[in-house]
């Protein structure tokens, strides 16, 4: 049997399967990080971290359906020490992205130079898009120049491969105003997209919100978001300097549905709500279907078919 090849690369960090976690899905505490560790992931995230530890939304505050999943979290994590800590004592051979989301630009940076003295963490992907904290405020992914000056921040003493885990964008004018922004800084990749912000789901029995927080109301995932994920990576595919890499997130549950976002330009995925509903299993199950699917497609590796998605002209 020819060897199918679904390694990739980010940066020089370099990921046996294109197939990881998302953040947020199962990656929260002690026991789920070791799960992740002695999975067949291809790296791991672990959850957003702030500072503090944080209980997160009052619940119930995750529901999920057929097609897809809503959740008002409210970012509950164990604080960035736990994380940090966390590797000390272990040995595992996978990269391993660390998950900030502070609340402020001084935490953002205080999370990163934390960050920056652990050199068991392979990277950073800064959360620039959650969808259930102040919620009267902008999204920072919608917020161009405060973006652009947090950057300008981080990048005066960072030395961490750093990524920007960016909200669904829906029209040009966005894609080409952050697209401009990021380019011109030092980032290692882009992961989209986090859930689609301010959704809502019924219980038609009850004639009610199926989430409590935020009057039910949350960020919306799985299955029924994979066309706005495809479309986000396949723009910033063809927007983004090609030394940036796209980490596709949104609507995985096959292995199709990897080679989808590859066509796109990913050059790796993250699973989260199919991963949360199927467990850990799911990464063998993913990597022998987008392998099966590649070689019917007589394609010998992932490289040969990345963003090679073709326009009906
Ligand atoms: O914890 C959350 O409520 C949450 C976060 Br930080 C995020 O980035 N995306 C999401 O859907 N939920």
């Amino acid at each position: 049997m020819d060897k199918i090849d679904i390694s990739t690369s980010i940066s020089n960090i370099k990921l046996s399967s294109c197939i990881m976690n998302a953040s947020g899905a199962l990656c929260s505490t002690e026991i789920e990080l070791l799960n992740l560790l002695k999975s067949s992931s291809g790296a791991i995230i672990t959850k957003s971290c702030t500072n503090i530890l944080r209980k997160g939304n009052l619940e119930p505050r995750y529901f999920e359906w057929k097609l897809g999943s809503i959740n008002s979290m409210g970012l509950p994590n164990l604080g960035i020490d736990f994380y940090l800590y966390f590797l000390e004592n272990i040995e595992f051979k996978k990269p391993f992205f660390l998950s900030i989301s502070g609340l402020s630009t001084e935490e953002n940076l205080l999370l990163v130079e934390k960050s920056n003295a652990f050199s068991n963490i392979d990277a950073l992907e800064l959360n620039f898009s959650c969808p259930n904290i102040n919620t009267n405020k902008k999204i920072l992914g919608y917020n161009f120049n405060e973006i652009s000056n947090l950057l300008e921040k981080i990048f005066e003493f960072n030395k961490k491969p750093v990524g920007i885990k960016l909200p669904p964008y829906f029209n040009d004018d966005h894609f080409n105003k952050i697209s401009n922004i990021l380019n011109k800084f030092p980032i290692s990749f882009v992961t989209c997209i986090n859930s689609i912000p301010n959704g809502i789901f019924i219980d038609i029995n009850k004639e009610s919100t199926v989430i409590r927080p935020n009057n039910g109301f949350g960020g919306i995932g799985g299955k029924i978001i994979k066309p706005f994920a495809l479309s986000n990576v396949n723009k910033f595919y063809s927007l983004l300097r090609k030394d940036i890499s796209i980490i596709g997130c949104g609507g995985i549950t096959s292995g199709k549905d990897i080679f989808e976002h590859i066509l796109c330009g990913a050059t790796a995925v993250q699973v989260g709500t199919q991963f949360i509903k199927e467990g850990i299993k799911i990464f063998d199950r993913l990597k022998n279907e987008l392998v099966s699917f590649i070689k019917n497609k007589d394609y010998s590796s992932i490289n040969n078919f990345k963003g090679n998605l073709k326009k009906v002209k």
